[in-house]
């Protein structure tokens, strides 16, 4: 197995929860990887959430096994936890949903030309247990 970090173009020097500063076996990644074709070019893109900063990291797949950086393209502008990734308004173009905190989430509605645009925020309910009930 060839090892292709220093050349697929993620860089995985800026997360947090970074393998490489681990000895192996390297499975120590503690954030969330989501994949999906986000521009729908029939490539596979990368999108990373790196749990202890918080920062969100969006990488389009080139198709011979590197990525670009897409992060500040993106616009995402808010810092948020754990993501679903998901065509929501079924336009074809997966989607993106942030959880702010204990009790909103944000959607991203990809525009389908690399930029994603804060469509607006969910309030979650309470638990049960919370409610009292
Ligand atoms: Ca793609
Ligand atoms: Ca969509």
């Amino acid at each position: 197995m060839e090892e292709i970090t220093d050349t697929s173009g993620i860089a995985v020097g800026d997360f947090t929860d970074n393998w490489k500063k681990i000895a192996p076996p390297y499975f120590a990644v503690n954030g969330r990887v989501s994949l999906a074709d986000l521009d729908r070019d029939g490539r596979t893109d990368f999108v990373f959430f790196d749990y202890p900063t918080s920062r969100l990291f969006l990488y389009r797949g080139l198709g011979d096994g590197r990525f670009e950086d897409i992060t500040k393209a993106a616009g995402i502008t808010v810092t948020g936890a754990p993501m679903v990734v998901a065509d929501l308004d079924n336009d074809g173009y997966e989607d993106l949903v942030l959880r702010l905190d204990e009790r909103r989430l944000v959607l991203y509605r990809n525009l389908g030309n690399g930029a994603f645009r804060m469509a607006g925020t969910l309030r979650t309910q309470p638990a049960q247990s919370e409610r009292g009930q």
